[in-house]
């Protein structure tokens, strides 16, 4: 029997519909050119981004990368919000300004999706630093994938956490590819979590990283860790993306078998089998949760079309912290 509760159980799974449905339809919006510039699905990943995220408690902190959607979903942001945001309009989380791959949200503690890979590693490592030196207790997860693992951000990063035992989960979701380029070719260790060997702190490893309760039973022990002062810990969890690296990735690189092998594994349904097949809830209560997931969507949809396009001046407001 899971150690959470039901209602906790029905959120991880309504989090990981939102994401799913959101992610769906920005791919239709994009096709009718209602979305400005790249952006990154999640699709595939909700395990990954819910188990790890709702392991935050209040007041801790996230940093995440370009492929940011999940993560904010499951911090709780409002779907309208970044709906509204990826479409560029002025009632969005950032005002219009920063997009998909900019999304923040700083009343929540989501300290941004970032567009260069490793970016978000440093963000992450000052902002523990605050943390240690205000003695706030917070955690800041630091999001990021397989192929940032070899940016210099990473390294340079993880060892000053180190030394300084400063509060951060830097976690790997290892999807497989950075864009076209398998990891496997690219890294001469097989995990990314046995990189912490080298710095002297712990690597924790989820080997089915679609399993929302293996990732957040691993990410618990992770916070736990961190929060008690022993410092930073490496924690890699493997997954998949369904989709192509980004809107203009035909992914010829992955064939259709591969695809299909992992489309069989997926997250959602497999969250679905667990909660009904240990009496936790039944089929029609899921879908029920999915209805309201999509509806959720379409409302986000309505909010973005009602929004204006963020003002030519409003470029020269909120550049400078008062
Ligand atoms: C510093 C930097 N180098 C290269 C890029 C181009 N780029 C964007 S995403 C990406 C791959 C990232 O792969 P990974 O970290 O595994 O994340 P994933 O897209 O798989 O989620 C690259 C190389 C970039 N944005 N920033
Ligand atoms: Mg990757």
């Amino acid at each position: 029997m899971s150690k959470f509760k039901k209602e906790e159980l029905l959120d991880m799974f309504r989090k990981m519909e939102d994401i799913r449905n959101f992610d769906n339809k920005i791919n239709q919006m994009v096709r009718r050119g209602l979305v400005p510039g790249m952006t990154h699905f999640s699709v595939g990943e909700e395990a990954a981004n819910v188990g790890a995220v709702s392991a935050l408690g209040e007041g801790d902190l996230l940093t995440s990368n370009h492929r940011g959607h999940g993560q904010s979903v499951a911090m709780g942001m409002s779907l309208n919000e970044m709906m509204a945001e990826i479409m560029g309009r002025a009632n969005g989380s950032c005002k219009g300004k920063g997009g998909s791959m900019h999304i923040a949200d700083l009343d929540r503690g989501n300290l941004g999706a970032n567009g260069i890979v490793g970016g978000g590693m440093g963000i992450a490592t000052g902002a523990a630093l605050t943390q240690k030196m205000k003695n706030t207790g917070k955690v800041v997860m630091c999001c990021f994938g397989d192929g940032a693992s070899n940016e210099g951000a990473f390294h340079e990063c993880i060892n000053m956490a180190a030394i300084w035992k400063l509060p951060v989960v830097f976690y790997c979701i290892n999807n497989g590819y950075g864009i076209s380029t398998p990891i496997t070719s690219v890294m001469n260790t097989k995990h990314v979590y046995e990189r912490a060997v080298a710095y002297n702190i712990p690597g924790l490893f989820v080997e089915d990283g679609n399993d929302v309760l293996a990732v957040r039973e691993t990410i618990d022990k992770a916070m736990e860790h961190v929060r008690a002062g022993n410092g930073p810990i490496l924690v890699e969890a493997v997954t998949y993306r369904w989709f192509g690296h980004s809107t203009s990735d035909p992914g010829k690189y992955r064939t259709k078998e591969e695809v299909d092998e992992w489309k069989k594994k997926d997250p959602i349904l497999k969250f679905r089998n667990y909660l009904v097949e240990n009496k936790i809830t039944d089929h029609e209560t899921l879908d029920k949760i999915v209805a309201e997931s999509e509806q959720a969507v379409e409302e986000s949809v309505k909010f973005g079309m009602a929004g204006e396009q963020p003002a030519p001046e409003s470029a020269f407001e909120d550049i400078f912290a008062e």
